[in-house]
């Protein structure tokens, strides 16, 4: 699908919007601070594009945002993320691969639009992407079911239709054309699913591996092998992988600087292998890492260790450790 598979745009997103904790918007910096892009200019051989500015989008965000049918902050999002989505599209485009550093969640509406896009034109409307959202949560909540308003609890809603908005300034920007089909989404990691989610994932027979799937007991569980397996071939061959990586996945012993932790994740070599495996197939188009806050976490080493593990995740998705 890439039709420069060496070339790697990057988008470095310093938005914190879509949820309550600052922080998170300085997670771009402290990547490239540990060294990331030298590891993939260097060690993986990537020709960059766009890495020379972390994205403010202080143009976007108005003064005054109140809430809109619960959600909190929905100009600055909406309007953020139909940016995002403009800038990935740009790149997907000239065939790049497309690296988004988050940033909270709520930016996948972004970077998943603009690439469903790209690849919907490359390919005439025959092909599209298929998303792959490693996480503890769904992300999955309308407005409606959502609990906090948080947006970064819903981008799969708006993502798939199930949430929709006629107002341009509240998600009406997107089109059929940005859109992914339910039946196209993977989840894995999945812990902390809220009850409205659950009906929402069973009502549209979404496939989704929670922990009890990846369990190293073997009772019912497939352990992390045979869950890639499996997802991947939900997903079937020749289509285009958007690998969408909330951080909050692993387990906060590897990632503890993250706005809601939640226990009992995944190991940090289980994240990698995940990554490793998508990377493997050879369809990947876009990988999405969200959710560190380097300003949080209980002790001095958790936000570096954060890091850390982001790092690891994106070079074994861009094939650093495949041999
Ligand atoms: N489900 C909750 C909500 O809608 C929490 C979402 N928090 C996340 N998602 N970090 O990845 O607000
Ligand atoms: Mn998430
Ligand atoms: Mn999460
Ligand atoms: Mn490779």
């Amino acid at each position: 699908f890439l039709t420069h598979p060496g070339d790697l745009g990057i988008v470095a997103v310093g938005f914190s919007g879509g949820q309550g904790k600052p922080g998170v918007d300085a997670a771009p910096a402290a990547l490239f601070e540990s060294g990331l892009l030298d590891q993939l200019r260097h060690d993986l051989g990537y020709n960059l594009h766009g890495h020379d500015a972390v994205h403010e989008y202080a143009d976007l965000v108005p003064q005054h945002d109140p809430p809109h049918r619960g959600m909190k902050n929905p100009r600055a999002v909406s309007a953020v993320t139909k940016r995002i989505a403009e800038q990935v599209y740009a790149h997907a485009r000239e065939g790049r691969l497309v690296l988004t550093l988050g940033g909270d969640h709520s930016i996948a509406i972004g970077t998943i639009a603009g690439t469903a896009k790209a690849v919907r034109e490359r390919f005439a409307g025959r092909k599209e992407i298929a998303v792959i959202w490693v996480d503890a949560h769904a992300d999955i909540n309308t407005p409606e079911t959502s609990g906090s308003g948080n947006v970064h609890g819903m981008p799969v809603s708006f993502l798939t239709g199930l949430a929709r908005d006629s107002d341009e300034q509240f998600f009406g920007w997107i089109g059929d054309e940005h859109r992914i089909s339910v039946s196209k989404i993977v989840y894995i990691g999945l812990r902390d699913v809220d009850p409205g989610e659950k009906r929402i994932l069973r009502e549209n027979g979404i496939k989704a591996f929670s922990m009890f799937d990846i369990d190293r007991v073997p009772i019912r569980s497939y352990g992390i092998g045979r869950v890639m397996e499996l997802a991947l071939a939900h997903i079937g061959a020749d289509t285009p992988i958007h690998l969408s990586f909330d951080v909050d996945a692993l387990d906060p012993m590897w990632a503890p600087s993250t706005g809601t932790p939640v226990r009992g994740g995944l190991t940090l070599r289980e994240g990698d292998f995940i990554c490793e495996m998508v990377h493997q197939t050879g369809s990947l188009v876009a990988v999405d890492l969200v959710e560190v806050n380097p300003r949080l976490g209980p002790a001095v080493d958790a936000a570096h260790d954060t890091v850390r593990a982001g790092c690891s995740l994106v070079r074994c998705a861009l094939g650093e450790t495949l041999l």
